[in-house]
């Protein structure tokens, strides 16, 4: 069975967990803080030198940190993946906006907002930097579910489930969702999937 390392609070870490839970794939859940230090420890630089969670082991050992790639790899050959070389293309596409134009300011002014270890590095700089980059990260998504239900097409793919986490959550991080009404269709469109489980969710040990 494969063992998931990850901090439950983390979007990053929720994107691989949903997508197991959507695909009714069992795994084993292993909480791993990223505030306490553990992340930095040289046991686990051994097993991730990027010093993050989250990080999946297979059952022969194999190690993949990033949640992207562990969404690649788990959603292969499933509903969620794109096989044709220009569906797939135009997934990968959302996929890397969320973790270069998304990621890096919805979450992290989450994280600057919600976590007490943070609170130092939150300058006004830096809240307006994020506010305003994330605000127009979200706006083009709402512009683009004006063309398209999902992120993949027609149909719900991997950079939903990419992009899910860290917007269900914005609003902790002080954007105003308000406005975007497709986007929150949308969210709520993610949440009535069959097999959809919040983020508090983890598996029976
Ligand atoms: N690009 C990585 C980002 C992972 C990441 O930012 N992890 C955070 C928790 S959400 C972390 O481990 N932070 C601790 C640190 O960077 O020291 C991914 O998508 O998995």
């Amino acid at each position: 069975m494969i063992t998931l390392y990850g901090m439950t609070d983390s979007g990053n870490c929720y994107k691989p967990r949903l997508l197991m839970a959507l695909t009714g794939r069992p795994f084993r859940h292993v909480e791993v803080s990223a505030h306490d230090g553990t992340t930095r420890s040289a046991e686990w630089l051994a097993k991730n030198p990027n010093g993050q969670v989250p990080l999946m082991e297979l059952e022969d050992g194999r190690l993949l940190p990033e949640s992207d790639a562990m969404l690649c790899y788990l959603g292969a050959g499933t509903v969620f993946d794109r096989s044709e070389p220009f569906e797939r293309a135009a997934m990968l596409r959302w996929m890397f906006f969320e973790q270069n134009s998304h990621e890096g300011a919805v979450a992290v002014r989450r994280a600057l907002t919600v976590y007490p270890s943070r609170r130092a590095a939150a300058t006004p700089e830096r809240m307006a930097l994020t506010l305003a980059s994330g605000t127009s990260a979200l706006t083009v998504m709402d512009t683009h579910l004006g063309r398209e239900p999902f992120f993949g097409g027609n149909t719900p793919s991997l950079a939903d489930i990419a992009l899910y986490p860290y917007t269900a959550t914005a609003e902790e991080g002080g954007f105003d969702l308000e406005p975007l009404g497709k986007l929150r269709a949308w969210l709520m469109r993610i949440e009535s999937l069959p097999g959809f489980r919040p983020k508090t969710w983890l598996p029976e040990t």
